[in-house]
């Protein structure tokens, strides 16, 4: 029995010895380093051009003449390209406060179905679309997912146009506004 304690006792300072003393045995070792680690932040930068070519921020309006009742046709096109390095999703609206609706002189078949000198009738009597999606409406605006437009890629959007069944008090009329397309970035990339 005394045997067996002193022995146990020999194996536990034997194994308190070998645990202590590991730290003083000598060991090769070698330390290499990875220098500069650099992350930078990437770019969304839309940009818009109507020949497709050449991009830039911003493009001016198109100008279209003679309009008539129940005419509907082509504004034009407008390219779009995500020059960014993050992909993005593509909106379009009309800018609200950009919009005029100018009377531009009541002449004379005018006279009898416009009383208001002040104000132009055109864009109650309009609607305009953006790839066939309705972004205008005789007052009302709306705001158009175009879908996604991933880093580097391009893509045109059809702009046209429809008047409704109106009558003399549209002569004339002039309908203004600013197109605002909006890229936002994409919650998953690729
Ligand atoms: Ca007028
Ligand atoms: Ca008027
Ligand atoms: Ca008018």
């Amino acid at each position: 029995m005394l045997n067996k304690k002193i022995l146990l006792s020999v194996l536990i300072i034997g194994l308190v010895a070998a645990v202590t003393g590991a730290g003083t045995w000598a060991q090769f070792s070698d330390t290499e380093k990875s220098t500069g680690n650099t992350l930078t932040a990437g770019t969304m930068n839309l940009k818009l051009s109507k020949d497709g070519t050449n991009y830039s921020n911003g493009v001016s309006g198109f100008t279209l003449d003679g309009l008539y009742p129940n005419d509907k046709g082509n504004i034009g096109p407008i390219y779009v390209k995500n020059e960014g390095s993050v992909d993005g999703n593509l909106s379009v609206t009309i800018n609200e406060t950009t919009i005029k609706n100018l009377e531009n002189s009541i002449i004379d078949p005018e006279i009898q179905d416009d009383t208001t000198p002040e104000i132009g009738e055109l864009g109650k009597h309009l609607t305009i679309y953006a790839d066939n999606l309705t972004i205008y409406n005789k007052g009302s605006i709306y705001t158009r997912s175009l879908g996604s437009l991933s880093n580097g890629a391009d893509t045109k959007i059809d702009l046209t146009y429809a008047v409704d069944n109106a009558n003399n008090e549209i002569q004339t009329d002039k309908f203004v506004f600013d197109l605002e397309f909006t890229l936002n970035q994409a919650l998953t990339q690729t």
